[in-house]
């Protein structure tokens, strides 16, 4: 393979020696050696805070729900394409199929009775549902219903497929690690059986029956933190309660809420404490009617769902309306607020335990600096 030849740009800019044919002599020579000065670059490469390639952005589920049932009906799936999963693709990232720079978002898309096919991957993965029922996400072995709010959990290397047992399609929203996992080049694949075998239908999969009771473990695995949470499904019941829950408190004049108004929870691991998958954090987020969230910048990247009511979103310079099944994404450290008038209910993701883990986190909510 021919390397990439390297381009020196020779400019004006302060700091930047004087043109001459020798210095223009020079950078010749270092590009055909390979060779890359820190003075040329240094505004890149180390900007005072961060910039993001990745662009503010929002989708729209009217506009992928009707794409994503047009696939289903020209796109058979099966091994080969493993899914029919349609990714978005932010604009600041030259077309590649990253919502951010770390995070993977798809829709995707199971027509009646039909199947996906059982793998395993290194990547991190979870599903959550904005509407609709009827499929079953087999992980292990374990089979894990989806149902509306839901929120689940494939991490990484768990052989897992899907079944549709229903009559009608499904469609659902799948993040993953997957763009910073092809940076790092960690990543690992392998196909499991091509008919997803354990084809129960029970209402709690065997991992919530073991796990899923509020601050209990079960002894036997008590003491042995896992990387990633043990729970392959987090239901909207639970999630629904907690969120009210902090809202009637506030009502009631106890602490609880993030701000006013503005309940939120975080999915965790109960073995840690911590996030429930080591790349990815997720959250839900309950706004009252009326309330308008203080501006916040965080270090790492975040996508948004919509799951009721509607909102007015500002990222940066950009601002939309968003509704029921919309997502938008906001790239490290551009400010954002949300304001509604009806109340609005959120599903977010982010990479926040990637920089936790490295010491890189930042958060600036208005004035106040963490
Ligand atoms: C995958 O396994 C799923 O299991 C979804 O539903 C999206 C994107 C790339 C690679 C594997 C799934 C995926 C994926």
């Amino acid at each position: 393979m021919t390397p990439t030849p390297v381009r020196i740009a020779a400019t004006d800019a302060p700091g930047q020696p004087e043109r001459t044919p020798e210095l223009d002599a020079l950078y010749c020579d270092f590009e055909s050696e390979l060779l890359v000065p820190l003075w040329t670059e240094i505004g890149d490469l180390m900007p005072t805070q961060p910039h993001s390639k990745a662009l503010p952005h929002t989708w729209r589920w009217r506009n992928l729900l009707p794409l994503a049932q047009r696939a289903g009906d020209l796109v058979p799936v099966g091994r080969g394409g493993e899914r029919r999963a349609i990714a978005l693709a932010n604009p600041g990232l030259g077309g590649q199929p990253y919502v951010t720079p770390t995070l993977w978002a798809a829709i995707q898309y199971l027509g009646p009775r039909e199947d996906a096919p059982v793998h395993r991957h290194t990547q991190h993965a979870f599903r959550f549902v904005v509407e609709g029922e009827g499929v079953w996400t087999v992980v292990d072995g374990d089979p894990v219903a989806m149902r509306r709010g839901d929120f689940l959990l494939t991490p990484g290397w768990h052989f897992h497929g899907h079944h549709n047992q229903s009559d009608a399609p499904m469609a659902w929203l799948d993040g993953l690690d997957i763009p910073f996992a092809h940076y790092t080049e960690s990543t690992f694949f392998e196909f499991g059986p091509d008919e997803v075998e354990d084809r129960g239908t029970p209402h709690l999969s065997r991992s919530e029956r073991l796990w899923a009771h509020p601050g209990l473990s079960p002894v036997s695995a008590t003491g042995t933190p896992t990387p990633s949470s043990p729970i392959a499904a987090y239901r909207w019941e639970h999630t629904d309660r907690a969120l009210n829950d902090q809202l009637a408190l506030e009502e009631e004049g106890h602490p609880g809420v993030l701000e006013p108004g503005h309940a939120a929870v975080r999915f965790t691991n109960p073995t840690t404490g911590g996030d429930v998958m080591p790349t990815i954090r997720a959250e839900f987020h309950r706004m009252r009617r009326g309330v308008t969230t203080a501006a916040r910048r965080e270090v790492g990247s975040s996508v948004y769902q919509v799951f009721e009511g509607s909102g007015t979103v500002r990222v940066g310079e950009s601002e939309w309306m968003v509704t029921h099944g919309d997502l938008f994404v906001v790239p490290s450290w551009q400010p954002f607020t949300l304001a509604t008038d009806d109340g609005v209910d959120l599903f977010r993701f982010s990479d926040t335990p990637l920089f936790d883990r490295l010491h890189q986190s930042r958060i600036h909510v208005e004035g106040i600096r963490k």
